[in-house]
């Protein structure tokens, strides 16, 4: 299914693929795009038979390489104020959508691209994959949410030392920083991403639901209002018909078979 020109989506066995598709400007993010991406993550999230989303970008080049820099440069600081607003919302929607979302980060994840990623739940970088945030070379800052998720993710200092400098890193520095979850072969990417859902999605749903909940809206709170907001989680989850079937078929010693409820 194609989302206007510019982001697609294929559904195969529960698994959403979004594939940003405008490779000839190496997959930017310009308003339109932005819209787009919005409109097939939700449309994802609402859909009953997709348990996992796959975000990707079109090409072998580039997963995103960042906001849309000719778009932006015609801009006036009231329209880029409300491009910058565009994009947060997506990224914020994307980061509480109730599945989980994987990054499939295919080449360079830049700017808005970088940004794009850390609003999934889990990064996985092809080893040719480059990260960055190079903004202040354009005069700008990260204007997706940049400052505050690289540094909720890598650290402060680590963040001030990406942002500040500008400076491209490898797929495999962004593993070491935490920024990527794991690095594969180009080739590997997509297969492994469908392995990694493929595991998510044989796990109790709302489980899985709740416990990105927790760990979202936790990472707000104080520890101990994290750990209250984590103890009405899991009573949620007590609650299912997926925990009485969880943990008799681990007493009975067979594969647990989860509806969802
Ligand atoms: N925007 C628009 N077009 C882009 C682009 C981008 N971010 N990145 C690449 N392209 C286009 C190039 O212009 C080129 O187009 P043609 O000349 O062929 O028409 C085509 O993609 C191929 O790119 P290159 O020829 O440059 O390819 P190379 O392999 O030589 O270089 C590169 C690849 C990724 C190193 C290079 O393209 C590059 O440096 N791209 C820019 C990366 C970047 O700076 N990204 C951060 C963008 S800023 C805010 C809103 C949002 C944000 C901040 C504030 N407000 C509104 C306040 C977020 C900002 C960003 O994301």
């Amino acid at each position: 299914m194609t989302y206007g020109t510019n982001v697609t989506m294929t559904n195969e066995d529960g698994l959403a693929l979004i594939t940003v598709n405008r490779p000839q400007a190496l997959n930017a993010l310009n308003c339109d795009t932005l819209e787009e991406l919005r409109a097939a993550v939700l449309a994802a999230d609402k859909d009953p038979a997709v348990r996992v989303i796959i975000i990707t970008g079109a090409g072998a080049k580039a997963f995103v390489a960042g906001a849309d820099i000719a778009q932006m440069r015609g801009l006036s600081p009231l329209e880029g104020r409300d491009m910058t607003i565009l994009g947060q919302e997506v990224f914020a929607a994307i980061e509480n959508l109730a599945k989980p979302v994987i990054a499939a980060i295919n080449g360079f994840a830049l700017g808005g691209g970088c940004e794009l990623a850390m609003a999934c739940d889990i990064r996985v970088a092809a080893a040719t994959a480059k990260f960055g945030q190079p903004e202040v070379n354009l005069g700008i800052i990260p204007g997706f949410g940049g400052t505050q998720r690289l540094s909720r993710l890598i650290g402060k200092g680590r963040a001030k030392y990406c942002i500040f400098t500008g400076r491209m890193m490898s797929a495999q520095e962004a593993y070491q920083l935490g920024l990527a979850d794991k690095v594969v072969e180009p080739d590997e990417l997509l297969p492994v991403c469908r392995e990694i859902a493929a595991t998510i999605m044989s796990k109790a749903p709302v489980a899985v639901m709740m416990a990105k909940k927790a760990i979202n809206h936790g990472l707000d709170m104080d520890l101990g209002s994290a750990v209250a907001y984590e103890a009405e989680a899991y009573t949620t989850c007590f609650a299912t018909a997926d925990r009485v079937e969880g943990m008799t078929a681990f007493l009975e010693k067979r594969p647990a078979a989860f509806a969802g409820k």
